[in-house]
């Protein structure tokens, strides 16, 4: 067979449709709107559509050319809106990988945080250590791709403040999180970095409840549900791409909101 022409079953409609949905998201509009051809994109990714394999790597070149331009276009200093508390979501939506009754029970007692990569301190932290960081809150929205979202009330440390604390290498590219439920995703360092990104360990101010992450939950306003890890375990800050739960299945890496 002629390696070189498209396998003809592929139907290139639903893939342009595919990658053009990647790219047409709110924050990209400007950029890519109808501009987009299935040829300028293979061009761009450098990819060939012969085969299944050659169009899994095709969009995977197109989500990651995205986290790409979801990076140029963030600005970290612009900031998500707030809510008034009386606009808070009751009750809060739980959402999981897996039903509300096989949440994670971390015993707070026995709980350290390991923090590990390019950090000057390495130590792990007790509970105690962590609620004695400088603490805020915030009312914001959650927005899941599952199609729902809801405002509610996070209170921590700012994320930023954290990784001062355990002397980060903030020219480092990513943070990543490892959870209780083996869950795990990371993040960019400019979102790490952003004021409104919380180390949070209260849920409309009481301790937050199993369902909603405890131990602890990285909260950021900037980014999709899927991007804030609950029960985390263990952080760490790399070069290396960490990738995560639901990116490594084909959800966008960047996340952004
Ligand atoms: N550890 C862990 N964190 C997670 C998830 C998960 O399954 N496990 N799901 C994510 C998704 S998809 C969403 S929408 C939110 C839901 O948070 P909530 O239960 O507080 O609404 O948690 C995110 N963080
Ligand atoms: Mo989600």
């Amino acid at each position: 067979m002629d390696k070189s022409k498209p396998i003809v079953t592929l139907d290139r409609r639903l893939i342009l449709r595919d990658a053009v949905r990647e790219l047409d998201m709110p924050s990209r509009r400007l950029f890519a709107k109808r501009a987009v051809t299935l040829g300028g994109l293979t061009m761009l990714t450098g990819c060939s559509l012969t085969d299944d394999a050659s169009v899994d790597r095709f969009l995977t070149a197109v989500s990651r050319f995205n986290d790409r331009v979801q990076g140029w276009l963030f600005d970290p200093k612009r900031l998500a809106p707030t809510y008034a508390e009386s606009m808070i979501t009751r009750p809060f939506p739980f959402n999981a990988f897996y039903g509300e009754d096989e949440v994670p029970e971390v015993d707070g007692a026995d709980f350290r945080l390991e923090v590990g990569g390019m950090v000057a301190r390495k130590d792990p932290w007790t509970l105690e250590q962590l609620y004695a960081l400088p603490q805020t809150s915030q009312v914001t929205r959650h927005i899941c791709v599952e199609g729902w979202s809801a405002i509610g009330k996070w209170g921590g440390t700012p994320f930023s403040e954290f990784l001062r604390r355990v002397g980060a290498d903030t020219s480092a590219k990513y943070v990543g999180f490892r959870c209780a439920d083996d869950y795990f995703t990371s993040i960019d360092m400019p979102t790490a970095l952003h004021p409104q990104t919380l180390l949070t360990f209260t849920y409309d101010g009481e301790k937050l409840p199993p369902k909603y992450g405890f131990p602890m939950k990285l909260r950021m306003p900037t980014k999709l549900g899927y991007k804030n890890p609950k029960h985390i375990m263990a952080l760490y800050v790399t070069n290396t791409y960490p990738g995560g739960y639901w990116e490594d299945q084909g959800y966008n890496w960047f996340g952004g909101s």
